[in-house]
Formats: C-alpha cells, sequence, structure tokens
C-alpha cells in the first residue's frame, strides 16, 4: 500500500496510527502541503478534495477520507477493530471522533487558514486565534463525550476517538492552545505516546518531515 500524506498533516497521522497498529507496511508518498503539491493535477486525480492522506491498495484502488480509510482498514483488517461492536458504545465512539474529525478539523484546515488571510484580511495571529478557539470548544465537548477515566478515550481499549484526539492535540501544541482546562485529554495523550505504533506515527517520525 502507498500512503500520499504530509508529515504535519492531522488527517494522515490518524492513518498512519492504525496502519501502525495493524502491523500492516506502506509505503509514504511524501505530498508537500505547503508548497501546493497537493493541487497538482496527478494528485487531484487520485483525490478530487485536493487534500491528504490517498491510501493507494496495491491494486491501485485510491481511497479517500481519513476515517472512511479508517473504517476500510476496520474492515479488512478486523484483528484490532477501532470500533466498538456494540452499537450503543460504536455512536459514542463516532460522536467523539467526529467532534474532531467534523467540528475541528475541517475549519481550521489549511485552506481555510490561507483564504482568511489571502481574501479576507486577516493576519496569522488572527487565523492562530481562529484556530485555538474551535479547538478550545471542540476540545471541551469532546471531553464531555469520552469516559472520565481510563488509559485511553473509551476505557482501556483504542478508538478512533484515540486515533482522532492525539493528532488533534499535535496540533494544539503547535499553535499553543492552552491545554489546562483538558488534563483528561493530555493525560490520554501521554498513555498513547507511549505505544510504539504511535510513536512510528508521529510527524517527527516521518520521511518528509522538515
Ligand atoms: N476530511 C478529509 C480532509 C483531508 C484534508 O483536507 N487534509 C488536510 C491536511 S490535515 C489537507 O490536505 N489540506 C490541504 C489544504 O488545505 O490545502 C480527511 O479526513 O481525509
Amino acid at each position: 500500500m502507498k500512503l500520499y500524506s504530509y508529515w504535519r498533516s492531522t488527517t494522515s497521522y490518524r492513518v498512519r496510527i492504525a496502519l501502525h497498529l495493524k502491523g500492516l507496511s506502506f509505503e509514504t508518498v511524501p505530498v508537500d502541503l505547503v508548497k501546493g503539491d497537493q493541487k497538482r493535477d496527478d494528485y487531484a486525480a487520485l483525490n478530487p478534495l485536493a487534500g491528504v492522506p490517498t491510501l493507494v491498495l496495491d491494486d491501485g484502488t485510491a481511497l479517500t477520507q481519513s476515517m472512511a480509510i479508517l473504517d476500510y482498514l476496520d474492515a479488512v483488517y478486523p484483528d484490532m477493530t477501532l470500533l466498538p461492536n456494540d452499537p450503543i458504545e460504536r455512536a459514542k465512539v463516532r460522536a467523539a471522533a467526529q467532534t474532531i474529525a467534523m467540528e475541528i478539523h475541517p475549519i481550521n484546515n489549511l485552506k481555510v487558514g490561507d483564504f482568511l488571510k489571502s481574501d479576507m484580511g486577516q493576519t496569522q495571529d488572527d487565523v492562530i486565534r481562529w484556530m485555538c478557539e474551535w479547538m478550545h470548544r471542540g476540545f471541551t465537548a469532546f471531553q464531555e463525550q469520552i469516559d472520565a477515566t481510563g488509559k485511553f478515550c473509551f476505557g482501556d481499549t483504542l478508538t478512533q476517538a484515540d486515533l482522532c484526539l492525539i493528532p488533534q492535540l499535535y496540533n494544539a501544541h503547535r499553535w499553543g492552545l492552552d491545554l489546562a482546562p483538558f488534563v483528561r485529554l493530555t493525560d490520554i495523550e501521554k498513555n498513547c505516546l507511549a505505544l510504539p505504533a504511535f510513536d512510528a506515527a508521529r510527524p517527527e517520525n516521518q520521511p518528509d518531515a522538515g
């Protein structure tokens, strides 16, 4: 498999963690988002949204949307599934994961920040304030959605919620969000980053890390 990804991309980070947790080998194909490689015709043919990640399977099938890729990996490699079987528990995990994947990430994406600056006259400081505001609100909800105790978001079993949380916390550190109100989240972060699969997936450990 080939994973088209960017080292700092939180959506790529989610998929890298899943691939490592499931012990799958893959080749990383860097897409430099800062240079705009995601907008090149050859890449846009693989991923019409011009974003990373894209997972290209050995038969050439290109999968897009990180959460859909996580679902695919769970369906095909169910040994270490990242969603509970119980319908209520599954809905709770999905709700928490979607708070990050749908409420925080899309409005904090690179192209949104670029548009705020290029077309709406905002400064880089304004954009950082914007990103921190939505992370703060999203994390406030997320912290209520998950279990109050346990090694991970839901008990002692990893789920898609953890795979969304750890990359988003990477961004939170990067942009200087005050994480004091989110001790439960940073405790989970410590537990996750102690695992080899999370460590291997860290942005700093990618071949294109700058
Ligand atoms: N919902 C998509 C989002 C993909 C996406 O936009 N990823 C970001 C990186 S985290 C990106 O490639 N941004 C490029 C841009 O904004 O130009 C997913 O989860 O895969």
